[in-house]
């Protein structure tokens, strides 16, 4: 029997910690007690010392100097300068929460992965949502593609798929990666502009790189300002394979679909969130797993073979191509649930470290060379982040399965080897030894070609999945690209750049080429790009790609805000809030005053926000509760105008009694009610409302209320 060398016990657990200012302890099982009174723990130094004074630090004589005595304070001092670890190069703002995911039928026929072997069985899991561009700090609603890495803590080793909310990328090879990140990320002499691909250096790049096209068309899209985390897919991108018990291998790519339908804001909504609320999608996740409604998505698979590769259109191995779900259908194989927040933002979300080259048993790679040049990156930055060789020690990092090898020493190593071999083979016949029959065997792909820095003709095709993707839109998101594509190269200041990208533009759709020119106020049209390939224009719509077609068409999930005043109907508001709740969707007051409203009834009902702090774009729909004489004001107030001006703006539904009209009138909508428009009360109105309100938004009046028309 081998004897253990390195102990395979999880790291140890926090015995005692801090939440939301309540001082709380672990107990043996993990759990958290909140100290008995009168029990508070003495403050030490981090070497243990008590501490008797932590509000004065040492002096000579009450207006005297410092002096250097004061270990306790340059040991406070010292830790918080040191409290910063390099932010990522890029996914720096992210969010993180734990759960589990769910295997639903064994996968034995296609892969000896352990997780996907047993029905039933949960995986302990950790996901960070992120986007890209932007700093730690920056804003939520930031257009940018969010990142969506899970990482599966399985009984072989930890599994991260490391993905992103977009299906494609913007290069076919890794070693473009630092070109594009530093064209889109703040331009270096100026530090500016945060969060934002609407500059030059962005679209300077993107406009000599045609393979971008198919992202560009998905990074103009919708999809790239969700309304909620919770209401994004989340895609592996690469073609990865399955391999068997007998080492066979079925090609596979792999697809998150959130259980609450996709969703988007408006443009308009984006900017004005991100000044109202910046944590507006951390917020949303936080309070929805802390009050229980779990997050979910079914992870559904592509299964393919060399066949099917070999008669598909474009290279399996290109991660800027998409299979449409229409040509080959992705089958359902489990569910990951998120069911709880770190104890600690630090700990856990940001020293978390995901790595592409993480894959158990069962699970490979494919030669696509985006995914092998990011085998490389991940593992290095990880140290660069984290400081040393031994961020697997850290809690959040750690595999949850028994674990031994030779590794040792190097900073911070928390899990040391005992006894005196440290080597194998040893003929002492101690420590760990590799197994060929359970461990890591990789796919024996044959492999033959001459050295050299290629790029395969099967790459070529750059615009026809591009267009597929335009053309596969509803003409609402159709028009949201042509004005995402107009704003942003309206703030790119060199002409002949908002000219090379028009000019890629003729090689996706006319139609949009000559909006984006005219909005931009062209004189006259330029000729197509040079085009490795011509463009195919008989590639069918895929209305899989299309986020409306793709809608929840219930609220479950979303939030309505109710600006209500002194006098309310309380039966009607009473009404609403029931039918909404079940609804399994969430309400929140907004009213004059923060301390509340009293209502018809004499009742006094508490607000979440007063109308400056809760304006319309942070809800999904909208109600309008007045009385009479309380509108009288509330048609002074620009913030309550603004609040019906802006949900209708964004084409939400409103729902209002009657005394409310005044406010509807001052707002300039009055004249232009439509069916998203509707009177509540009565029964049938309120019915008849939150019926209407799975639709999510009234994209036809859009045309009419000219949003995001540059
Ligand atoms: Fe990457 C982070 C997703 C290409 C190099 N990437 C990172 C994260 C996500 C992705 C979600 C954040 C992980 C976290 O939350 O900690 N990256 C992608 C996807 C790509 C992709 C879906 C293309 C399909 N990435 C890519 C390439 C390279 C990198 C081609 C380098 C050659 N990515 C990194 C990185 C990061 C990273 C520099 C920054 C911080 C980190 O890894 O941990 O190594």
């Amino acid at each position: 029997m081998a004897k253990k060398i390195t102990p395979a016990s999880p790291a140890p657990k926090l015995e005692t910690a801090t939440i939301h200012d309540q001082k709380l302890q672990r107990g043996a099982g993990g759990e958290l007690h909140q100290f008995a009174e009168g029990d508070t723990p003495v403050l030490t130094t981090a070497q243990g010392g008590p501490v008797a004074d932590d509000q004065n630090s040492l002096r000579v004589g009450a207006r005297g100097p410092l002096v250097v005595d004061d270990f306790h304070f340059r040991e406070k001092i010292f830790h918080f300068d040191h409290e910063r670890i390099p932010e990522r190069v890029v996914h720096a703002r992210g969010y993180g929460a734990h759960g589990y995911f769910e295997t639903y039928e064994s996968l034995a026929k296609y892969t000896r992965a352990d997780l996907f072997q047993r029905p039933g069985e949960k995986t302990p899991a950790f996901v960070r949502f992120s986007t890209v561009a932007g700093n730690k700090g920056s804003a939520d609603l930031a257009r940018d593609v969010r990142g969506f890495a899970v990482k599966i803590y399985t009984q072989e080793g930890n599994w991260d798929l490391v993905g992103n909310n977009i299906p494609v990328f913007f290069i076919q090879d890794a070693i473009k990666f630092p070109d594009l990140i530093h064209a889109a990320k703040q331009e270096p002499d100026r530090a500016f502009p945060q969060a934002q691909t609407a500059h030059d250096s962005f679209w300077d790049f993107i406009s000599l790189t045609p393979e971008s096209m198919n992202m560009v068309m998905w990074i103009m899209s919708d999809r790239t300002i969700p309304r909620s985390l919770r209401f994004m897919e989340g895609f592996g991108v690469h073609t990865f394979r399955f391999v068997n018990a007998r080492d066979e291998s079925t090609f596979v790519k792999f697809h998150w679909k959130p259980k609450l339908g996709l969703q988007s804001v408006a443009w308009n909504e984006a900017v004005k969130i991100n000044g109202a609320d910046p944590d507006f999608h951390r917020r949303d996740l936080w309070n929805a797993i802390q009050s229980g409604n779990f997050p979910e998505w079914e992870l559904q698979v592509q299964l393919f073979d060399q066949a099917f590769a070999d008669s598909f259109d474009f290279d399996v191995l290109d991660p800027t191509k998409i299979i449409p779900e229409e040509l080959l259908k992705p089958q359902p194989i489990g569910r990951l649930v998120l069911d709880r927040m770190p104890d600690n933002f630090f700990a856990e979300t940001e020293q978390v470290a995901f790595m592409t080259q993480n894959v158990p048993p069962g699970i490979d790679f494919s030669n696509d060379p985006l995914l092998q040049g990011r085998n490389f990156s991940y593992l290095d930055t990880q140290l660069k982040r984290l400081g040393g060789p031994n961020f697997t020690h850290l809690p959040i990092n750690a595999p949850k399965c028994p674990m031994h090898n030779f590794q040792q020493d190097g900073h911070m190593a928390m899990r040391n080897p005992i006894g005196r071999t440290n080597y194998q083979p040893n003929s002492r016949n101690e420590g760990p030894r590799e197994s060929p029959m359970q461990g890591y065997r990789h796919f024996a792909s044959e492999e033959q070609g001459t050295k050299a820095r290629l790029r395969p003709q099967s790459f070529a095709d750059h615009y026809s999945q591009a267009r597929q993707f335009y053309i596969s839109q509803t003409g609402a998101e159709q028009r949201h690209i042509a004005s995402a594509l107009t704003f942003e190269l309206s703030k790119v200041e060199t002409l002949v750049i908002r000219e090379r990208m028009v000019s890629h533009l003729m090689n996706i759709d006319e139609t949009l080429a000559t909006t984006v020119a005219q909005k931009l106020g062209f004189k006259s049209m330029p000729k197509a790009a040079d085009a490795a390939m011509p463009t195919r224009q008989d590639l069918e719509p895929s209305p899989a790609l299309s986020i409306v077609e793709r809608g929840p068409k219930r609220f479950e999930g979303r939030k309505l805000g109710i600006l209500i005043t002194d006098g309310v109907d309380a039966k009607l508001l009473k009404g609403l809030t029931d039918a909404i709740t079940k609804e399994k969707a969430v309400f929140e007051l907004i009213a004059p005053k923060v301390g509340g409203v009293t209502a018809s009834d004499g009742t006094l009902i508490a607000a979440h926000h007063m109308i400056d702090g809760g304006p319309s774009v942070l809800f999904d729909a909208v109600a309008i509760l007045t009385s009479a004489s309380a509108t009288e004001d509330l048609v002074n107030e620009a913030a309550a105008r603004d609040f019906v001006a802006d949900a209708f703006q964004h084409c939400k539904f409103i729902g209002y009694d009657h005394s409310a009209v005044p406010l509807l009138e001052k707002a300039g909508i009055a004249d232009s009610l439509d069916e998203g428009v509707l009177s509540l009360p009565g029964e049938e109105g309120l019915s008849a409302f939150v019926a209407e309100l799975g639709k999510l938004r009234v994209w036809g009046r859009e045309p009419s209320v000219k949003l995001g028309k540059a």
